[in-house]
C-alpha cells in the first residue's frame, strides 16, 4: 500500500508524505514498512525538542521559531503533540490559530498527533512521524512534548537540543521545578515575559542553574521571550545555535545518533517482546491457571509473574 506513495515522496510531494505519515500512525507491519523504507534518508536534519507544561507556549513559539529557521532552510517539519485532542493526523484547531504564522508557508509541514494514550504507545510515535519529515528533507524539526510521561522519555533521546518552556508565575518558587526538566533543558525558555515577574523569573533561574554542575561541559543558557509577540526569538535561535556549535566541537552530534539508534532498537525490541507476551497462548493459560492462587492468597502476584515468564521459555525449549 505504502509502496505507490514512495516515489512521490522522495520527490518532494507533501500528500505522499502525509499519507505516509498516516501509515505510521497506524502502526503495524505496514508502517514499519514505511519506516524500513526511508531509514537510508533519516538522521540529516537537526531536531529540536520542545518540552513544557500546556499554555506555556509552546506552539506559539514553534510558529515563530520555524517562520524564523526558514529564512535560512528550505524545509522545516514540525510534530506537535496536543495533549487533550482525541484526534490526530492533521492540523487541531488550538495549533492552527497557535501556528498560523507558519502554516502559510509551504516549507514548514505541521503534523499533529494526539498525546492521549501514549501511555499505550498509541502516539508514541512521534519519533517516527519525524523521522518521516526527516526522510522527507527537513532541515530542522520541532517535537513538542508535554513535560511528563513516557513520550518525554522517548523523543528525549531523538532530539539534539532540548527546550524548556517555563513561564513567570506569580509566587512561583523557582526552586519548585520539577528536578526532571532541570535536568534535560539545554534552553530554558522564560515565555510570556511580558507579564509581572518575568525578568526575576529568568534571573533566579540562571543563578539557579549556575549552581549545577554543568552536565558534558554545557551550561544551559536562559532566554526570555514573548512569543505571541516574537519577542526574543532572535537570542532564542542564536542560543540553539550555540548549543548546536556546542554539540559539533564536541562530537555531540555523532554520540546523539548513536544513543538514539540504541534506544530505539532497545525501545522497539522492548513493544515487541510485550505484544509476544501478551499474544501468547502459553501466557494468557498460564495466568488463568495461576490467578485464582493469588486470589486466594496462596500465592503472591511476584510468584506469579515468575512462573507466568517461565511458561514462556520452558515452552519454548519444549518446542
Ligand atoms: N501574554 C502572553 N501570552 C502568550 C505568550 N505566548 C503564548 N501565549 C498565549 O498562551 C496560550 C497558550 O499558548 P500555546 O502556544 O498554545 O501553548 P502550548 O500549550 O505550550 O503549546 C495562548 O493563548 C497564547 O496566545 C506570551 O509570550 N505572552
Ligand atoms: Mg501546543
Amino acid at each position: 500500500m505504502h509502496e505507490q506513495y514512495m516515489e512521490r515522496f522522495f520527490s518532494g510531494d507533501p500528500l505522499a508524505a502525509s499519507r505516509l505519515m498516516s501509515i505510521v500512525e497506524r502502526g503495524a507491519e505496514e508502517g514499519e514498512a514505511v519506516l524500513d523504507a526511508i531509514f537510508p534518508k533519516v538522521g540529516r536534519a537537526y531536531r529540536i525538542g520542545v518540552t513544557g507544561l500546556t499554555g506555556a507556549g509552546k506552539s506559539s513559539l514553534i510558529n515563530k521559531l520555524s517562520c524564523s529557521y526558514r529564512r535560512e532552510v528550505e524545509r522545516v517539519g514540525v510534530v506537535a503533540v496536543d495533549p487533550t485532542s482525541p484526534f490526530s493526523g492533521g492540523a487541531l484547531l488550538g495549533d492552527r490559530i497557535r501556528m498560523s504564522d507558519a502554516r502559510g508557508d509551504a516549507g514548514i509541514f505541521i503534523r499533529s498527533v494526539a498525546s492521549r494514550g501514549s501511555e499505550t504507545g498509541l502516539s508514541a510515535c512521534a519519533n517516527e512521524l519525524a523521522d518521516v519529515l526527516d526522510a522527507f528533507g527537513s532541515d530542522v524539526i520541532f517535537l513538542e512534548t508535554i513535560g511528563v510521561g513516557q513520550l518525554e522519555y522517548k523523543v528525549r533521546f531523538s532530539v539534539h537540543t532540548t527546550l524548556v518552556v517555563l513561564v513567570p508565575e506569580a509566587g512561583d518558587d523557582i526552586q519548585s521545578l520539577k528536578s526532571g526538566l532541570m535536568e534535560i533543558g539545554d534552553v530554558f525558555i522564560v515565555n510570556k515575559a511580558d507579564r509581572a515577574h518575568g525578568d526575576r523569573y529568568a534571573d533566579d533561574l540562571r543563578s539557579m542553574l549556575e549552581l549545577r554542575r554543568p552536565a558534558q561541559g554545557w551550561r544551559p543558557l536562559v532566554v526570555p521571550t514573548v512569543a505571541v509577540k516574537g519577542g526574543g526569538i532572535p537570542e532564542l535561535v542564536d542560543a540553539i545555535g550555540r548549543h548546536k556549535s556546542f554539540l559539533e566541537r564536541n562530537g555531540g552530534i555523532e554520540q546523539k545518533r548513536i544513543e538514539a539508534l540504541r534506544n530505539r532498537i532497545a525501545m522497539v525490541a522492548e513493544e515487541k517482546l510485550k505484544d509476544l507476551f501478551w499474544n501468547d497462548r502459553r501466557i494468557a493459560q498460564a495466568l488463568d491457571a495461576l490467578f485464582p492462587e493469588v486470589l486466594n492468597g496462596a500465592k503472591s502476584p511476584y510468584q506469579a509473574a515468575r512462573e507466568l515468564v517461565a511458561a514462556l521459555s520452558i515452552g519454548k525449549q519444549g518446542g
